[in-house]
């Protein structure tokens, strides 16, 4: 099987990325340079795995984490400071049941083997990178979404446009949760 640069992530609602496409914008008015997120690719990335070919083996743990759905918050933007330009972000409000479904995902993936992320998770949506602006706008909107479901994802490049493919889908029913 090939090697897939794979992710697993929460996909947003329309609402909620549209709102964040106009903080964008914003950002993006008030930059000297940054490479930004198109609107169709904002999410919020739970665990990032990297290049594998197991695919099967991540969606058999995923099948096997499935919570009740709950509700996240926008919290407040941030960045990440880099000499060639900062990671800008969009925060999201302590949530245990986010940090319970993030942690449960790294520890099935750890006992399978895979080399995942341990520095604490920030959860975060990623508004732009390599952005230097004195103007980054720190309030935001408390909007509430509600999380149904969540993806492994592919990373891609085609013709230098990054793309996001989903390859399996967890519904959330609290009902197979093992
Ligand atoms: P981000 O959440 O800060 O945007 C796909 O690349 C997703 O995985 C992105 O959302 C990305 O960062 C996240 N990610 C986390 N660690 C990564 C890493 N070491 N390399 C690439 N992407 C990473």
């Amino acid at each position: 099987m090939a090697q897939k640069r794979l992710f697993i992530a929460i996909s947003l609602p329309e609402t909620i990325r549209a709102y964040l496409a106009r903080r964008i914008e914003a950002l993006r008015r008030c930059a000297s340079c940054g490479s930004f997120t198109h609107e169709e690719n904002l999410h919020l990335t739970l665990v990032f795995i990297g290049e594998t070919e197991r695919a099967g083996d991540i969606i058999k743990i995923m099948d096997g984490i499935c919570p009740a759905p709950f509700s996240l918050t926008l919290s407040r933007t941030g960045k990440f400071s880099h000499s060639r330009g900062d990671i800008c972000w969009v925060g999201i409000k302590e949530s245990p049941a986010l940090s319970s479904l993030q942690s449960r995902l790294i520890k099935g993936l750890a006992t399978a083997g895979f080399l995942t992320e341990e520095r604490p998770y920030h959860p975060h949506i990623t508004l732009g990178r390599g952005v230097k602006t004195d103007n980054f706008e720190d309030r935001v909107s408390e909007l509430t979404f509600l999380v149904s479901d969540y993806t492994l994802m592919e990373s891609t490049n085609e013709n230098g446009k990054l793309i996001y493919k989903e390859i399996h889908t967890c519904h959330l029913s609290g009902k197979k949760d093992l």
